[in-house]
């Protein structure tokens, strides 16, 4: 019995390790930082890789889907991963102040980190299209947040400009170190599976994260030597398709509030990877996307609209797929950013107005 619970305890502190150090620490070898860099973290990374029963079976064929559930990073998205470089690389700057553009995931990572640093930061945001999870974070985490009445695609101009204009850090994912931090969820995924995924589905706005995937995967191949890269797949919602359709969307509408851009910043790497890893670009509606959104929750995995455009575009490719694959769908960011569009889209049962008597209770259970 001692022996049994000996063996136990070494087995629970092994998968427990040493306690996470957050992903500039855990990759610093990998990542542009020196002794001098002073490490502005929320011990972000290190997120799971959860092996999808449901949407395995959907797929079929002896697939394994896993999901990578980056909405479980400390503000709910991986925007940390980013983030947390960035902030680091402008406060070893000296820089005293940072601005971004956001859908909302932006600035709400923006926010924590740079408040974490003791560095001032500025959002501009979409009015009125920012869900009240991301909007809640922005407000708490003490950001100054502008608020305009413009699109996602016209808050990127103007905060692009400022930032050549005055001694703002611009930390969008035009700022390199946002990618270079975003590209470990690539070293993550390809440790805990020991080799690449036969392909990667990912959403796509601004195309930063799949830039960073692609990069994460190639550095990696060098590194590990694991035989096989990626197939990459980006999504896109229909009313937002700018990649998809190689154009600039004036007006971007989509559930998924997250990817509504118009005018992605980073058009051409996106391009490249689509080339170089033998992917594609497709747009899925939203129809679909709500559809593969409830199918994740199911099975206990709440995702924002936005994250689940990789689930439901892999669903799309169903008849593409190789048998035996082994596939990961990235999701992006938490449910909970979301709360009005899981409340609007859902199959719940929920009845309202109840008595709280056990026998009308009892009677609704059906005994
Ligand atoms: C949940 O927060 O652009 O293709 O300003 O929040 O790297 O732009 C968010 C993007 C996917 C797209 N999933 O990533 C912002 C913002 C979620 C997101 C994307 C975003 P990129």
């Amino acid at each position: 019995m001692l022996l049994i619970n000996t063996i136990k305890n070494k087995l629970r502190l092994s998968y427990r390790k040493k306690r996470w150090p957050g992903l500039i620490h855990a990759y610093k070898d990998y990542l542009p930082v020196t002794l001098n860099t002073p490490i502005v973290s929320l011990n972000e990374g290190n997120t799971p890789l959860i092996l999808s029963n449901s949407i395995s079976q959907l797929i079929g064929n002896g697939t394994k889907v896993y999901l990578k559930y980056d909405g479980l990073n400390p503000t709910g998205s991986f925007k940390d991963r980013g983030m947390t470089m960035a902030i680091s690389k402008a406060k070893e700057e000296g820089q005293q102040a940072v601005i971004c553009a956001s859908t909302g995931n932006t600035s709400a990572a923006a926010a924590a980190y740079a408040s974490r640093g003791g560095l001032k930061s500025y959002v501009l945001i979409p009015e009125g299209y920012v869900a009240q999870g991301k909007l809640a974070q922005a407000l708490m985490y003490g950001a100054e947040i502008i608020s305009i009445k413009g699109n996602f695609d016209k808050a990127l101009e103007i905060v692009r400009e400022l930032s050549t204009k005055y001694p703002i850090e611009l930390v969008n994912s035009v700022n390199p170190y946002r990618i270079q931090g975003q590209k470990t969820a690539a070293f993550e995924i390809v440790d805990d599976l020991g080799h690449a995924p036969d392909w990667l589905c990912i959403p796509m706005g601004n195309a930063g994260n799949i830039t960073a995937y692609w990069l994460g995967f190639q550095e990696y191949l060098k590194i590990k030597r694991n035989l096989k890269l990626p197939i990459m797949m980006g999504f896109q919602s229909e009313g937002s398709a700018p990649l998809v359709n190689n154009i600039i969307v004036e007006n971007p509408e989509t559930i998924a509030t997250a990817i509504r851009i118009g005018n992605p910043v980073n058009r051409e790497k996106a391009i490249q990877v689509k080339k170089e890893s033998k992917g594609d670009f497709q747009s899925v509606t939203d129809e679909e996307i709500i559809n593969a959104y409830k199918i994740l929750a199911k099975e206990g995995v709440f995702c924002e609209p936005a994250s689940a455009a990789s689930v439901a575009g892999l669903i799309k490719n169903k008849n593409r797929i190789k048998k035996e694959s082994t596939i990961v769908c990235v999701l992006t960011g938490n449910g909970l950013k979301d709360p009005d569009c899981a409340i609007k889209n859902n199959d719940a049962i929920f009845r309202k107005n109840v008595e709280p008597s056990l026998q009308d209770i009892s009677k609704i259970l059906g005994y």
